[in-house]
């Protein structure tokens, strides 16, 4: 096989790239290239159109192309490529964080930079086991996550997840000091549920039987994604959140929200702890922060989690954290020009304004050959499907493919569909990618 894919790659080229979460022999032995990217759309290396169903990654909140981004990053490298944030900074990284203070939920108003989610996931972990030995409350040291969580790839991120295939291989290596939550997933009592599911507040409870087991003066903080993407779109059933915010209070225990895909207008309002009106101590973010264009993340930290650590003589530092890049110009410069395209055209809140038309749209496809359950909420949605016996996952990626084929792409997790487009989706765009899936679904068995 050595037909050219593209101008320069031939089929021989594609040994060298070890590819993350890919099935790289099934991959290179039938490649999916995408060469361009405007506003909804990519193109294939072999120039077909894709509507994008997913916005990159969870990422491309504003669309392709953008071009206000593409010059900010062009003319900070040509004035500043690089400029250290240990002990020096650079104006645009404190303008940047001043910029997302202003749209964080009250309190959040403290911002350190990182370079991706596994990394501001992390991040936050160390913010609050420092935070709690800071203020005199050494032992607390725990940390609570939640099955079926997923909060990145680092060893802290994998710990606290809940993801087993993201895990099992690590078993013996994980942080020590973890335990986790049950997940909210139950299509026995939600199946079909339009929004958030009635039923399952009560699973925040478990939190009071993780305190009494392992005692509050055990436990740092407690992290969830108030949606999760990744084990195929969780939702927090109502008032799930508003518990939990209840429990830490009681007990002492931080609450952190890893808002890497809810955050920047996913659910409707700038974070989802703005759409659930629950203010967590810290919040991870990444993805949508730069529009996907440079790699960065972002944690903001409840101010009282801030000073916390401002106390002791002046002259030495107070948290031994940090990364090269934290705050690297071309990032922050990318970042204030997408704050900039979110800000003009609204598109922070878009997606409520969406919400409706979009849950219409995918729960049109109720009904169709093996859809067991369809969940959404903002500009979220996912198709849940009835495994094959045995193979678990099959079904799910040969639709993947079925709709790629025929010009959009969603994202497949397990036996989930998941979809997340571009904020900028025109309603026509969603009536495409729900006829695609449909079609792709009857055409699988
Ligand atoms: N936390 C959450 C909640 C995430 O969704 C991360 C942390 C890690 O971010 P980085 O930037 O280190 O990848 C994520 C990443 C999917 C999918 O299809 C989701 C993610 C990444 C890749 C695929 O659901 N989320």
């Amino acid at each position: 096989m050595n037909a050219k894919l593209s101008p320069g790659l031939s089929h021989d080229d594609l040994d060298a790239f070890w590819m993350p979460f890919t099935a790289n022999r099934q991959f290179k032995s039938n490649p999916r290239l995408l060469a361009k990217a405007q506003g909804m759309h990519y193109w294939t290396a072999d120039g077909r159109e894709v509507l994008d169903g997913v916005a990159g990654l969870w990422c491309v909140n504003a669309g392709h192309g953008r071009r206000e981004i593409s010059a900010a990053v062009a003319k900070q490298l040509d004035t500043m490529e690089f400029a250290p944030t240990f002990q020096m900074g650079h104006p645009i990284a404190f303008e940047l964080a001043s910029r997302l203070a202003g749209l964080a939920p009250p309190g959040l108003d403290r911002v350190f930079f990182t370079n991706s989610g596994s990394e501001s996931v992390d991040t936050a972990l160390k913010i609050a086991i420092a935070y709690q030995r800071a203020r005199g409350h050494a032992t607390k040291t725990r940390l609570i996550g939640r099955e079926k969580g997923y909060h990145g790839v680092g060893f802290g991120g994998i710990s606290v997840g809940g993801i087993v295939n993201n895990r099992k291989a690590y078993s013996a290596n994980m942080i020590p000091g973890v335990d986790h939550l049950p997940h909210t997933l139950d299509i026995e009592h939600n199946a079909y549920s339009r929004g958030l599911p009635q039923w399952g507040a009560h699973l925040a409870n478990e939190l009071e039987r993780l305190v009494a087991l392992h005692d509050a003066s055990t436990i740092a903080a407690v992290i969830v994604e108030p949606i999760s993407g990744s084990a195929g779109v969780i939702l927090p059933p109502v008032g799930y959140l508003k518990r939990l915010r209840e429990i830490c209070d009681k007990h002492d225990i931080l609450l952190i929200f890893d808002e890497v895909i809810t955050g920047f207008g996913r659910v409707g309002a700038p974070f989802a702890a703005q759409a659930f009106d629950v203010t967590p101590d810290l919040m991870t973010t990444a993805k949508g922060l730069t529009n996907g264009a440079i790699p960065m993340g972002a944690v903001f930290a409840h101010r009282k989690v801030h000073d916390a650590f401002m106390h002791g003589p002046e002259h030495l530092v107070e948290l031994f954290h940090g990364y090269t890049y934290s705050a690297h110009p071309a990032a922050c410069a990318a970042a204030l020009a997408t704050l900039d395209i979110y800000a003009r055209e609204g598109l922070l809140t878009r997606a409520a304004a969406l919400a409706s038309r979009w849950e219409s749209a995918v729960h049109s496809l109720k009904g169709l050959p093996h859809i067991i359950d369809i969940r959404n909420y903002g500009l979220i949605g996912a198709v849940e499907l009835e495994p094959r016996a045995g193979k678990p996952g099959t079904r799910a990626f040969e639709v993947f493919l079925k709709c790629f084929e025929r010009g959009v792409m969603v994202r497949q997790t397990g036996d989930t569909i998941a979809m997340s487009p571009p904020l900028i989706i025109e309603p026509a765009q969603m009536g495409k990618i729900v006829e695609v899936l449909a079609a792709a679904l009857r055409d699988t068995a």
